[in-house]
């Protein structure tokens, strides 16, 4: 009886020993998107993004400040020249993105972003 439970002890603490590593969670896959802001279009590193929390890399090119507007949130104006990061969390669809300053997106800062 004793050699049996023995027996089990050691196969339990392998077993636990083992868990940790069977049991690690698949990583959730953070994303960044890098968006290049000028005048007037956005350029966007991808046009498709898995639904979750997204990061945009905001990059100003133009000459002037911009800013972007997504799922009604919106970011900070980014100056000439700086760039900023622009977290916001996505649900699945085709998403419109725009410049919110007036006559940008008419201009052609404006897009959509597919959310899957
Ligand atoms: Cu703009």
């Amino acid at each position: 009886m004793n050699r049996i439970t023995l027996a089990l002890g050691v196969a339990l603490a392998a077993l636990v020993v083992a868990a940790p590593v069977a049991a690690r969670p698949s990583a959730v896959a953070a994303t960044t998107v890098t968006v290049t802001m000028k005048e007037f279009k956005f350029v966007l590193s991808k046009t498709s993004v898995p639904h979750g929390v997204v990061t945009f890399k905001l990059v100003n090119k133009g000459k002037l400040a911009h800013d972007m507007k997504i799922a009604g949130k919106t970011s900070k104006l980014i100056a000439r020249g700086k760039t900023g990061t622009f977290i916001v969390t996505l649900k699945k669809g085709k998403l419109a993105y725009t410049c919110p300053i007036p006559g940008h997106a008419a201009a052609g800062m404006k897009g959509k972003l597919t959310v899957t």
